[in-house]
């Protein structure tokens, strides 16, 4: 049996998220919650962690990133322990117990800024299974063309090697092997792609299974985005070994398991567990 399902989780939903690999659910999330959201992007804006960054650095606006800092950022931390985001993605998931992969913060603002290029988180990842998802949670009301967009079912499809976040070229690979096919250009050929996106009013959050290809809408100049990912896996969930050193390395954890062994790590905290 999963954890208690929060409510919002229809039966629906989970049909919909095993097939898709993506929900959206409106207004998930209090006020409250979105508050302590937003103070902990500020607090982890002031006290960047070691793999902050700035994607395609010199255009004009900053397309900000940083991840893996859980331990440092209180408000993230209570998130997970008070909120109802890891009782929606164990319902979800039906999971009887989550572990937190990593958060993520993606910053969009202060000028155009570009599209996240189309990727599939898996394939940086050392996790498989399917019990895998983020919530993709933004701050700020948002059109459907500035939202997440995903392809509806691709986490059943191919693993890719996923993108570099190169600027000349969004779908160079990340990994230096062509054990993986490279990424399609789905922004040349999006008629031919199940492409499914949703327009974000603050509480509204995405779940996506980090096997589905995503990208994110271009904000223009005045406009801006906060977005909080946090990952999470279940029960099923496997270590996996990159075809290179993962995004983030998690040092030593190819000596500590070995492919096809449950995900179980000190580098994963556990979040839920089975009652
Ligand atoms: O928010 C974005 O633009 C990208 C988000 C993303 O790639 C993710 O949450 O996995």
């Amino acid at each position: 049996m999963a954890l208690a399902n929060p409510g919002l989780v229809t039966p629906e939903i989970i049909r919909k998220y095993a097939q898709d690999g993506v929900v959206y659910i409106p207004q998930a999330l209090s006020s409250t919650w979105l508050n302590l959201i937003e103070t902990g992007i500020k607090r982890n804006l002031l006290n960047p962690g070691p793999y902050s960054t700035t994607f395609f650095d010199g255009e004009p606006g900053a397309f900000y990133g940083d991840w893996c800092n859980y331990e440092n950022i209180l408000e993230y931390r209570r998130l997970l322990a008070d909120s109802p985001v890891a009782d929606i993605v164990a319902a979800v998931l039906q999971t009887k117990n989550l572990w937190l992969y990593y958060d993520q913060i993606f910053i969009k603002e202060g000028g155009y800024c570009r599209r996240t290029p189309w990727h599939q988180d898996t394939s940086y990842w050392v996790a498989s299974g399917k019990q895998l998802g983020s919530m993709w949670i933004t701050l700020n009301a948002i059109t459907k063309e500035e939202s997440l967009e995903c392809v509806a079912g691709s986490h059943r499809g191919p693993m890719y090697n996923s993108s570099a976040f190169d600027s000349a070229d969004e779908s160079k690979p990340i990994y230096n092997s062509d054990v993986r096919p490279r990424l399609p250009s789905i922004e040349d050929e999006r008629d031919k792609w199940n492409i499914v996106s949703w327009a974000i009013e603050p509480g509204d959050v995405l779940i996506l299974h980090p096997g589905v290809l995503h990208g994110g809408g271009a904000i223009a100049n005045g406009r801006a985005r906060r977005t909080l990912s946090m990952r999470f896996f279940g029960d099923d969930a496997v270590y996996v070994k990159p075809p290179g050193v993962p995004a983030p390395p998690y040092w030593g954890i190819s000596e500590r398991l070995k492919p096809g062994d449950a995900l179980r790590d000190p580098y994963f905290p556990q979040i839920r567990a089975a009652r």
